[in-house]
């Protein structure tokens, strides 16, 4: 089913209790309702990105401070991807602060490291900036599971936070991965400067994408020091958990990514996400630069609310099963 912006505005305008009750009915039916999905990130090549993203602290354009790291190479990414297996993850995303994926020997190095990672029997899933179709064939091919290219915002807002990569070239982008077969991974940020609006006509593109993507990150801007953004209020939290609800009701296979942000969310906004359909979070203690949640509070919080980690098999077959009965009941 698709939605239209109206139907989309009207179902996060609902009561607050009728949106959740909604989302509920959604999650319980395409989703397995103890389950998290648990994500590690690393950062395999970090600063200097020159694209003018005014959320980053890795962008050329603004003085973070940041220390920039070249990419690293397959032994230490897989180090840490052995580690984020035995802390729990059982998907890992490696992040690069590039505009384009290189070709050549930076190239290799990262199909390797893709394969390695693969081997390990984690779930692997790459962020690295625009690609040529080669090159999601070649990842796809090593084994990269999934690419995440975030929207970020709305078509109208997005001038106001990029300038260097166009709106059309991330759509061009996913195109790209899903013509190489990898799963998309893409959603936005949510408290920007942005209107209501314009986060529901994110969700709106988002929604109608076909298919829509597999999993979709919701992040709270995470207002880093020297990035023009640097003074913006963190995002309502009422309006934070609107979103969330909102997405799973017009995504209901996808996983929603309850990602950057929750540092700055006490347990008991967590739960209310978890309540309105997200279902996947990034575990331990660091996303790309920034912080996140200590992984022990984490489990420590999955287990008071009853929840566990996913397992990537139990939630394709769930998808699977709802899929045919959607099908079933079109008939
Ligand atoms: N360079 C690649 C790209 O832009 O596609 C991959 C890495 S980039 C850091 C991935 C995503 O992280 C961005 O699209 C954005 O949605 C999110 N992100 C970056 N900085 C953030 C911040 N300060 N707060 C919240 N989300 C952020
Ligand atoms: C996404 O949407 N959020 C993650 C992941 N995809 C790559 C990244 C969040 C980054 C937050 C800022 C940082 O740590 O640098
Ligand atoms: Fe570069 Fe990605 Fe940061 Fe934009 S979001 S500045 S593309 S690393």
């Amino acid at each position: 089913m698709t939605y239209t912006l109206d139907a989309i505005r009207e179902i996060y305008h609902l009561p607050i209790t009728t949106l959740i009750f909604k989302a509920q009915q959604v999650h319980q039916k395409f989703q397995d309702p103890s389950g998290v999905q648990l994500c590690t990130l690393k950062s395999i090549k970090t600063g200097a990105c020159p694209e003018d993203c005014k959320y980053c602290p890795q962008s050329a354009h603004h003085n973070t401070g940041l220390e920039q790291e070249a990419l690293l190479d397959t032994e230490t990414i897989l180090k840490d991807a052995v580690q984020a297996q035995a802390g729990g993850a059982t998907r890992f995303c490696m992040g690069a602060a590039w505009r384009r994926v290189p070709h050549g020997e930076q190239f290799d190095s990262l199909l390797k490291t893709v394969s390695a990672v693969s081997d390990l029997g984690l779930e692997v899933c790459c962020t690295l900036g625009s690609l040529d179709q080669d090159q999601a064939d070649s990842l796809k091919k090593a084994g990269c599971d999934v690419y995440n290219h975030n929207l970020d915002t709305s078509r109208e807002y997005y001038d106001q936070i990029i300038t260097t990569r166009s709106f059309d070239e991330r759509l061009d982008n996913l195109a790209k991965v899903r013509s190489a077969g990898m799963e998309v991974c893409s959603g936005g940020i949510i408290g920007m400067g942005e209107s209501v609006e314009d986060r529901l006509k994110m969700i709106h593109e988002l929604a109608n994408l076909d298919p829509y993507p597999d999993s979709v990150p919701i992040n709270a801007l995470i207002a880093c020091k020297g990035t023009p953004l640097e003074d913006r209020k963190f995002v309502d939290s009422f309006e934070f958990i609107r979103i969330i609800a909102t997405a799973r009701i017009a995504m209901p296979k996808a996983m929603v990514r309850l990602s950057a942000g929750r540092t700055e969310m006490n347990d008991e906004l967590q739960a209310l996400c978890y309540l309105a359909g997200a279902n996947s979070i990034f575990l331990g203690d660091k996303l790309l630069t920034t912080e996140n949640p200590d992984r022990d509070n984490d489990f420590s919080l999955l287990e008071k609310l009853g929840l566990k980690s996913l397992d990537p098999d139990d939630a394709r077959s769930i998808h699977a099963r709802a899929e045919a009965e959607e099908s079933v009941s079109a008939m």
